[in-house]
């Protein structure tokens, strides 16, 4: 029995949930967990958006559009042009029809008081996803981005808006001191026999997650852990996290993101960390970090793909044990 958590952010985590759950289906093993990250959401005419939960509940539900890599697959957007046509809303930012059915869904339920949790159960109750999906925590933890210039925005507005172009300085979370994670997360991770860091951004979609109060120490405590770098041949995969790696002054480098999180022998996250065959030559340095370095193909062309990166984590997590 080997019972997995994964942390995971928006379409890098999505890819990566889907190969654990191929890998774990094949090895006759319960469900995974998730733990998504909340720090993308946003409130925008007026309803509530949660990206990652979005991205990973579409991709389990094979729901989701693989071209844009966020959204619902064959969408439209006949609202989103009248959205724009009153000048509500972020004229660079699209609201699919399809899309803001859940979003109309979602933001029913929240003013009817239930919490995100029982939002995301709901959500997820429509597909048969074969994962145990939680937000990281059910408060309002907004991302923003502190830039070079003296400006603050919503991650949201310096990722779609100005494709993090603007120097950020500084990421945060608003309010996180004070928020718990959501019910179950704390369990799942204390119960978990591996629990997998995802290759999302490790500092706007793992980052958050580790910061819910209570979380970075349950996955210290965790039986086994292991990253996943999402970092190939010293380029990110997609997505602008070296833009974010530099402004925490980490380098784009298989090697530094192993660093960030740390060794477990050192009090810090991690086990062993699975990183790409192109990076092997940082393999050695990997190791002297205290971390067993796992070289392995990485990247997640389709779902058999990412349930071999998930295999090489789970296999390297029971030669530990
Ligand atoms: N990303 C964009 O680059 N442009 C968009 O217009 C956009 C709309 C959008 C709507 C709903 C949603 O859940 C995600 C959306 N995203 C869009 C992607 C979003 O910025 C990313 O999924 C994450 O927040 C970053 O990982």
């Amino acid at each position: 029995m080997t019972r997995v958590v994964i942390l995971a952010g928006g379409v890098g985590g999505a890819k990566f949930t889907l190969g654990v759950r191929a890998a774990l289906a094949r090895r006759g093993e319960p469900e995974a967990t998730v733990v998504v990250n909340t720090g993308d959401d946003l409130w925008l005419s007026g309803v509530r958006l949660q990206p990652d939960i979005d991205s990973v509940l579409y991709a389990l539900a094979g729901q989701n559009d693989t071209v844009r890599g966020w959204g619902r697959a064959g969408d439209t957007e006949r609202v989103n042009t009248e959205l724009q046509a009153w000048g509500a809303g972020w004229p660079w930012f699209t609201l699919g029809d399809l899309d803001l059915g859940t979003h109309l869904a979602r933001t029913g339920w929240l003013r009817d008081g239930l919490t995100v949790t029982e939002v995301v159960e709901r959500l997820a109750a429509r597909w048969p996803t074969g994962v145990r999906m939680l937000p990281m925590t059910d408060a309002e933890v907004d991302t923003h981005v502190q830039l070079a210039d003296g400006r603050r925005m919503h991650f949201q507005e310096w990722w779609t808006r100005h494709r993090a172009a603007l120097a950020p300085v500084a990421f945060e979370n608003p309010g996180i001191d004070r928020a718990t994670p959501a019910p179950g997360v704390l369990e799942a991770i204390a119960a978990a026999d591996v629990v997998l860091l995802a290759p999302s951004n490790p500092v706007v979609s793992i980052g958050p997650i580790l910061a819910v109060p209570g979380v970075r120490d349950a996955v210290r405590a965790a039986r086994r852990v292991l990253g996943v770098s999402g970092i190939i041949g010293g380029a990110v995969v997609r997505g602008m996290a070296d833009v974010c790696l530099a402004a925490i002054g980490v380098d784009t480098r298989a090697d530094a993101v192993a660093a960030h999180y740390g060794a477990r022998s050192t009090g810090r996250l991690l086990d062993a960390w699975v990183m790409a065959e192109e990076d092997a030559a940082l393999a050695p340095a990997v190791a002297s970090l205290g971390i067993r370095p796992v070289v392995a193909p990485l990247w997640m062309t389709d779902v058999a793909a990412s349930a071999a990166i998930a295999d090489a984590a789970l296999d390297a997590a029971a030669r530990d044990r």
